[in-house]
């Protein structure tokens, strides 16, 4: 079968808009146009493996052939490197250049099999179908898009360094230096409350201030309204004089003074034992983690609510009832960018089964979402989180592009 020969000319240029401002590159560089003859089906990478013209070793270098057998239509060679062009071999591959868009590499099933594959028409070259190029129109959704990506990147490295800037004043202002200070109440502060036990002889105390055993200096409990039992259940309580009535409200309202302030003592301790669990936390390098602490994401599939909490745990809702996929426990990416993946375990057990566990993946985005949740093994969950905190570059945008495309 007669050999074909590819020709092309590419000359591509890429319109960017990048930090506001519209920049014109090549992307191929600044030889065009540029021709480059190779039989059909050849990559521009393996074009050295097929300019001898004589005789063509298949790539595995298990036969020498002449030349003349490459895309016969004949398979030859074991690996199928002697028909890139044609469909005899099972395990040939057949390259598009699809020039203005992405190269591509197919099964060689696929040429000639009636069904448009590569954007340049190349693999339906029998005249069976007729195939239209979109190669260049393809090329500028995809640019488009990656230009887009790249200002999701940039715009997500603003956003990062707003959570570094928040993380950082977070953790200063949070630094837990000492408990608070115990209460002291002296009951003097109360207002009319000089009162001396020693003034009032037994059976004057009035029942509401004594106390049965005396305080421990160290406890804060107030004193404690005392009730005895009456000598005789039929005798009627004689009402208190004036002077008594007094030393019970002010008794009663010394109590209620340490009422709220031991809730206020409370409160406070239960915030610093949070602050100092939040402290402990390692929430990033440059703390940009520190935001997410304390939110929660959700996602629903077609049969679940997954709920994420970073630093905390993930679950999924049913009808109503959570099952715990896992509570934190530490980052788990790789060396280099450990701060691309959570893991949580201990969540709970399968039937005959492990313990339910989550490996969360970070991604940069310029929102705070969950994209997907999924089970990959039985109980073994897995999600992706986009998030700013992990745009920690800005993007060139050339960096973006594919400065490879072949001819
Ligand atoms: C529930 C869910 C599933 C899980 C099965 C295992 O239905 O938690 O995700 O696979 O239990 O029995």
């Amino acid at each position: 079968m007669a050999m074909f020969s590819v020709s092309f000319v590419k000359l591509s240029c890429s319109f960017y808009k990048y930090n506001a401002i519209f920049l014109f590159f090549v992307v191929t560089g600044s030889v065009l146009p540029q021709q480059v003859s190779r039989p059909r089906g050849v990559s521009l990478t393996n074009k050295p493996f097929y300019e001898n013209k004589v005789t063509f070793t298949c790539l595995d270098g298990s036969l020498k052939i002449p030349f003349s057998q490459v895309n016969d239509d004949y398979c030859d060679c074991k690996d199928g490197t002697d028909e890139p062009g044609t469909a005899a071999c099972t395990n040939g591959q057949f390259h598009c250049t699809n020039a203005g868009h992405k190269p591509l590499y197919l099964p060689s099933s696929r040429v000639n099999d009636g069904i448009c594959d590569c954007c340049d028409t190349s693999d339906e070259y029998d005249g069976k179908v007729t195939c239209d190029n979109n190669c260049k129109e393809l090329g500028r959704e995809a640019k488009a898009k990656k230009i887009e990506e790249m200002q999701a990147f940039n715009e997500g490295y603003r956003i990062r360094q707003d959570y570094v800037a928040e993380g950082k004043q977070l953790r200063d202002e949070n630094q837990v230096d000492e408990p608070p200070p115990p209460i002291d109440i002296d009951v003097e502060d109360v207002e009319g409350g000089d009162i001396n036990p020693d003034d009032y002889p037994d059976d004057d105390y009035p029942d509401s201030y004594i106390d049965e055993e005396d305080e421990d200096e160290d406890d804060y409990s107030p004193p404690r309204r005392v009730h005895r039992h009456k000598k005789d259940d039929d005798d009627e309580m004689p009402e208190y004089d004036e002077e008594t009535k007094v030393l019970i409200e002010i008794a009663d309202k010394a109590r209620e003074e340490f009422r709220v302030e031991d809730a206020r003592y409370n409160k406070i301790n239960t915030e610093i034992t949070d602050l100092e669990k939040v402290l402990s936390l390692d929430l990033g390098g440059d703390n940009e983690f520190y935001f997410l602490e304390g939110k929660c994401f959700e996602y629903h599939d077609k049969e679940y609510t997954y709920k994420f909490c970073p630093f905390e745990k993930v679950s999924q809702k049913k009808s109503g009832k959570e099952t715990s996929l896992g509570k934190w426990k530490g980052w788990e990416g790789p060396e280099g960018n450990k701060y691309s993946k959570m893991k949580y375990d201990g969540g709970e057990r399968c039937w005959n089964g492990p313990d339910r566990s989550t490996l969360v993946n970070l991604r940069c985005g310029i929102d705070n979402v969950v994209i997907t949740a999924f089970e990959p093994n039985r109980c073994e969950y897995e999600m992706e989180f986009k998030t700013p905190a992990l745009c920690n570059q800005i993007i060139d945008p050339e960096a973006l592009i594919d400065k490879h495309d072949e001819l």
